[in-house]
């Protein structure tokens, strides 16, 4: 649908500023989208290959029903799909990997600018891992638990570590599956393996190794990335704070933090309060410095820091065209490449960090773990430097909303358990007794496919209505928080009266912000604890849940999609994966799968009606677990 059959965004400041877009002559992600319309056929169904160089070969039944190769639509599609899950798996890795490296620099190096926050958490860590603790110092533990972690990427045989934290049943299936991850590049590779010419050709084979590599993202690389964050930047805690374009301030130095790994933001927060470059604000004629974030980098400082969240993943231009942001530092994962044109008719300084993601015609000051402060403190001098330059008035618009953010599943049971045990047994108590119905993970990113925020809030709407509790993360979880779905509050407006019987006892919003996307493994151990909890069956596939990514976008996505649905759980997306050329792979997709591990996918476009299925999948596990009715149904 075009832009006149549809709006871009229900987001009020978004429009706002995609009003001044149009004025002023900036083009957007929506305008580029308009003018690919329509996107081709072949790459949308996944019936297009360009794996070896006899191709590219396309699929049209009756014409070519084979590659050159032989390959049919639904070898193409499943190696397309697989492929994705490869790139995904690979992106949360990397990150993890880095968190292992920055917590073996904080172990070794006396000086570095890594510190051990939460060393309970480091305990708990170590534990898992087997590690002897007695007579070592928490920096001797620490080194010991980074270097477990960083093995685990490079380990060719054996099972991970920590996805033998899944139920016990669970870890079995995998095992007789043959699908429980081994290490973590290895199962990237193998994908990548079994996908070159002439290699797998059964798409049922192709989506079982695509499923051991998302496992290998979800219960490895994500859930390393998740833990040793914790551990070295603190897990959060319950805290507010605001979010959208409102939150960047005329007065101050405005920095944009826009990417994914804390490694570089924490220490942007860092560096945002060193007394002298607050004291050159001061001197440049800034109030202060104001320091917000954008897509996932910015869940994790809201997380730990309660700093303000300036937007989602299509607000990034956006953000940049209001003239208030004087510098938008980026390092890896859902930069547009479009900033580095856009930034040149702004005052605003792009800067890339990572030496995997450069930008032509960016600046790039390269961050290091090693010198992670003093890189941080350049560019926010950078920053301050570039107040002065401002050439108009900014134009920002003035909606900000309020937000509880901070869960965990550690938090989850602290406040459903009350202050003297932490236990999920009030969680699973109020499933049992039919105050709660069950929970649900709505998650993943935005895309101009489909109405900004509308699909994410619409059906976290409905859902809590619906006496669901929310659990969401990375672009979802600020579409909410934009739409005041984070306010405790809300529950009494908007939320089924057993949900608002349990934010209020308990104090927390209907719908729960537990991080960015890594974070997803944080649902992954919450539904976990479910289980082992007892009372709502031995696996996560019995669990009265579900989840959904309504916008998702990203080959992350993907990958989190598949470690859902390998993990057990009925998972709903706004847009069908591009494999509909393929009706023996989506029928599997959408059906066969579930007696395979015990979830599959449903693609539905209308976010309502995608509640509804996944409302319906909740209430056929509660008749299966013989739970008692619904208290207000
Ligand atoms: Ni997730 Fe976060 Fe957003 Fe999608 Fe991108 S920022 S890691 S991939 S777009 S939710
Ligand atoms: Fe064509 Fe087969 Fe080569 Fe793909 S692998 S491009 S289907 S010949």
């Amino acid at each position: 649908m075009t832009e006149e059959k549809r709006p871009r965004t229900i987001d009020p400041a978004s429009r706002k500023m995609l009003q001044f877009a149009k004025e002023a002559g900036q083009e957007t992600a929506w305008d580029r989208w308009d003018a690919m319309q329509p996107q081709c056929k072949f790459g949308s169904e996944g019936v297009c290959c360009r794996i070896c160089h006899m191709g590219p070969c396309r699929i049209i039944p009756g014409k070519s029903d084979r590659g050159v190769c032989g390959a049919n639509v639904d070898t193409i599609a499943a190696r397309n799909l697989v492929r994705m899950i490869a790139a995904g798996t690979a992106a949360h890795s990397d990150h993890g990997r880095d968190v292992a490296h920055a917590l073996l620099l904080a172990a070794q190096d006396e000086d570095s600018d890594y510190m051990i926050k939460d060393p309970v958490k480091l305990y708990s860590v170590a534990a898992l891992y087997g590690i002897a603790m007695e007579d070592l110092s928490d920096r001797e533990i620490a080194a010991k638990v980074a270097k477990r972690a960083l093995a685990e990427f490079g380990q060719q045989d054996g099972e991970l570590e920590l996805a033998q934290r899944a139920p016990a049943k669970r870890v079995q299936l995998w095992r007789n599956l043959d699908i429980m991850p081994r290490g973590v590049d290895r199962e990237v590779v193998e994908l990548m393996h079994r996908t070159h010419m002439g290699v797998d050709t059964d798409y049922r084979n192709l989506i079982k190794q695509g499923m051991r590599a998302s496992l290998a993202d979800g219960w490895g690389g994500s859930m390393i990335g998740t833990e040793l964050q914790d551990v070295l930047f603190g897990t959060p805690k319950p805290l507010r704070s605001k979010v959208n374009l409102g939150v960047l301030d005329k007065d101050q130095v405005n920095i944009i933090v826009h990417g994914h790994e804390p490694v570089l933001s924490e220490m942007a927060v860092v560096a945002s309060h060193d007394p002298e470059l607050l004291a050159l604000a001061k001197e440049v004629g800034a109030t202060g410095i104001n320091l917000a974030g954008i897509c996932c980098t910015a869940n994790e400082i809201l997380m730990r820091h309660g700093l303000p969240i300036a937007g989602n993943f299509l607000q990034q231009e956006l953000a940049m065209m209001t003239g208030a942001v004087d510098l938008m530092m980026v390092d890896v994962q859902c930069v547009m490449p479009a900033l580095g044109d856009l930034a040149t008719h702004f005052h605003t300084k792009l800067v890339t960090t990572s030496p995997k993601a450069k930008i032509p015609g960016v600046e790039h000051v390269q961050f290091s773990e090693e010198e992670a402060l003093e890189v941080a403190k350049k560019i926010v001098r950078m920053a301050v430097e570039n107040f002065r330059n401002r050439d108009s008035e900014p134009f920002i618009p003035n909606e900000t909303m309020d937000l509880v953010a901070g869960f965990t599943a550690e938090s989850v049971s602290n406040f459903l358990g009350g202050t003297y045990r932490a236990t999920y047994r009030p969680l699973n108590d109020a499933i049992i007794d039919g105050r709660l119905r069950g929970a649900a993970g709505v998650v993943g990113c935005n895309n101009p496919k489909i109405t900004h925020d509308w699909a994410h809030v619409e059906m976290t709407k409905e859902l809590i209505k619906n006496d669901v509790l929310v659990l969401t993360t990375g672009c979802s979880a600020i579409a909410d928080a934009k739409a005041g779905l984070m306010r405790p509050e809300v529950a009494f407006e908007l939320a089924g009266k057993g949900l608002q019987e349990i934010c209020e006892t308990v104090g927390i919003p209907p719908v729960l912000h537990v991080g960015s996307c890594v974070d997803n493994s944080r649902i992954l151990m919450t539904l976990t604890h479910m289980v082992n909890e007892g009372g709502l069956g031995a696996d996560i596939s019995d669990l009265p849940i579900a989840g959904a990514a309504p916008e998702w976008m990203s080959e992350k996505a993907v990958s989190i999609g598949f470690y859902f649905v390998a993990s057990g759980v009925f998972t709903t997306l706004g847009m069908p994966f591009p494999i509909e050329g393929s009706e023996a792979l989506t029928k599997y997709l959408t059906v066969g799968i579930e007696e395979v591990v015990g979830g599959k996918f449903a693609f539905e476009a209308d976010p309502i009606k995608a509640a509804h299925l996944m409302i319906e999948h909740i209430d056929k596990k509660r008749e299966a677990l013989k739970l008692k009715k619904l208290m207000y149904v």
